[in-house]
């Protein structure tokens, strides 16, 4: 049930922008639809918040997520893994390359930290605090309870994928924590959009729109 509220953001609110890199936009190797709408209100969004974090997608080449390290495996099929099944993906997101560069649209200059994830390579991490194994962590979680941040405002892409498993640790760590849907797309494959919904509620997540958060 989308909540109508207005929320004005304040010094314990953190804006967490989730993998918005050339790669998840249009032409990138694993393009989310319609995925550069999410640039304007991530952009305006910003500036309502004091305290930013970015998230980026960063693999090493032959990265256990990607379908061409798997013989005989096309992307968008499942392998498992030694932590369990997983999504093969078209390769993307390279460690270095311009693919995995944060978008250059993206004008978050006072953006306090970006958080690199996926460069275990044997094991994926769509969420920005813990691992595909649900055991390595980030470090996100101490940084922002080191920090005090108390209410979490995710948004980015994939809506399904890395903003629906930030958000809901971050609810699982404790954090009141909200998803900016209209500054969010999903990839929606295999069911992926409905599953994702399912778990944002079951972890307690507040789905709003952006503008319900307001400035002054
Ligand atoms: C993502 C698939 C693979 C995402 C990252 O950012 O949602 N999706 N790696
Ligand atoms: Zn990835």
């Amino acid at each position: 049930m989308a909540e109508r509220a207005t929320i004005k953001p304040g010094e314990n609110d953190v804006l967490i922008v989730v993998d918005v890199q050339h790669d998840f936009l249009p032409g990138g190797a694993l393009a989310v639809p319609d995925g550069d709408a999410v640039i304007e209100p991530i952009n305006r969004l910003a500036k309502r918040f004091r305290h930013v974090v970015l998230t980026q997608d960063w693999h090493p080449e032959g990265h256990a997520s990607f379908a061409s390290s798997h013989p005989a495996k096309q992307p968008f099929e499942m392998a498992d893994l030694h932590y369990g099944p997983q999504v093969l993906w078209p390769d993307h997101c390279v460690q270095g390359t311009s693919g995995a560069e944060i978008s250059r649209d993206i004008d978050i200059p006072h953006a306090q930290l970006v958080i690199r994830k996926g460069y275990n390579a044997g094991i994926d991490s769509y969420s920005g605090f813990k691992e595909a194994d649900r055991r390595t962590s980030t470090g996100l979680e101490g940084y922002l309870k080191e920090r005090g941040f108390r209410r979490a405002f995710c948004a980015g892409l994939a809506l399904d994928y890395c903003v629906a498993w930030t958000a809901a640790d971050a609810a699982g760590a404790g954090f009141e924590t909200y998803l900016i849907e209209d500054a969010s797309r999903p990839i929606d494959t295999n069911g992926s959009l409905e599953k994702a919904w399912r778990e944002l509620e079951a972890a307690g997540v507040r789905v709003i729109t952006s503008e319900q958060i307001t400035g002054a």
